[in-house]
């Protein structure tokens, strides 16, 4: 089938076209550059094609099963276990960057490599991942490789919305007959917006109500621990702060402490650590992604109740 397509596009394009040409092999594709012309395209057409989609996603989101916050290595890792455990739940992770990743993108201190610790190699193996095993330890050969190949599965997943370049600056609360607060959802703004509630006139949010939150949004800095602080703000939740690095401490006590903080509000990766004092473990993402698994799996417990 193949020899036939090349001999007519052969017959189609003259000498031009190459079919021995090794690009053209590697990708089972054949291009003649000469003749090479893209499908017509109107310029409005592109812009529907995005934001019929955007708004439909919006409005189809605004009321979710579970809202995933932060999609770093802990909220991507529960946000694809729980995607693929669960294809009934419809599950919006909402990003402040543009890009996602967190503080993943690189290994540590600008370095490509991955350190994990076992027994995480289980779920390296599962997303597909080569490594390296080292004996107690695995290692991926670029963080960004583990950190992509996590997203594109996950937002594979056909219940799985990745709200990125949007902002959560608050959180939704319902009070029940006895007095007892819970989360219901949260609230968001585009993060460019959110970036200029000081010089801009009030630009007011937008709304995703869910029976559940992840939080993942990492340690204390510019943007991180969000949930934690706004509810320590309020008095809802004692804030501590977190601990120096103690790799041996901080993983295993992350991955136990991983779970519902406050109701509706689970907790999960380094903004663990703004709430409990754990230490925090440098760069060895074990217990990210084992964090994010067990978040899934606290998550299923309080959204089946
Ligand atoms: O942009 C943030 C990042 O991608 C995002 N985020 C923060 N605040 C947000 C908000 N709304 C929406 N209000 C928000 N998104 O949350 C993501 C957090 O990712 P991260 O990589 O910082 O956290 P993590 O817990 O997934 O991984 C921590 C990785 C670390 S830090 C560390 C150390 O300092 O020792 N060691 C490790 C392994």
């Amino acid at each position: 089938e193949k020899k036939m397509l090349l001999a007519k596009l052969s017959l189609k394009h003259g000498n031009h076209f190459n079919s021995k040409s090794p690009v053209a092999k590697a990708i089972s594709s054949v291009y003649d550059w000469d003749t090479f012309k893209f499908a017509p395209i109107r310029e409005s057409t592109v812009s529907r094609a995005m934001t019929k989609r955007y708004f439909a996603d919006l409005d189809n989101y605004a009321e979710s099963d579970v809202v995933i916050v932060g999609a770093g290595s802990a909220g991507l890792s529960a946000a694809y276990v729980l995607g693929k455990a669960r294809p009934d739940l419809k599950i919006a992770i909402i990003e402040a960057n543009v890009a996602v990743g967190g503080g993943c993108f690189l290994g540590g201190q600008l370095f490509s490599a991955m350190v994990l610790r076992k027994p995480a190699d289980t779920f390296i193996r599962e997303l597909g991942l080569e490594y390296e095993d080292e004996g107690d330890y695995i290692v991926v050969k670029h963080a960004a490789l583990f950190i992509t190949t996590l997203c594109s599965k996950t937002l594979a997943l056909p219940n799985v919305k990745l709200f990125n370049a949007t902002c959560v600056e608050d959180l939704i609360t319902r009070t029940d007959e006895s007095g007892d607060s819970r989360i219901a959802g949260v609230v968001t703004n585009w993060t460019l917006v959110s970036m200029h509630h000081d010089d801009q006139s009030c630009m007011d949010p937008n709304t995703i109500n869910s029976k559940v939150i992840i939080s993942c949004t990492g340690h204390d800095g510019p943007m991180g621990a969000f949930c934690v602080k706004r509810l320590a703000e309020l008095g809802l939740l004692k804030r501590n702060h977190m601990g120096c690095l103690d790799m041996n401490r901080a993983e295993d006590s992350i991955v136990k402490n991983t779970r519902e903080v406050f109701p509706g509000l689970i907790c999960a990766g380094m903004e663990l650590s703004e709430c409990d004092s754990h230490n925090r473990m440098g760069p060895t993402f074990g217990a990210m992604v084992l964090s994010g698994v067990k978040a899934a799996e606290e998550a299923l417990n309080v959204y089946d109740l």
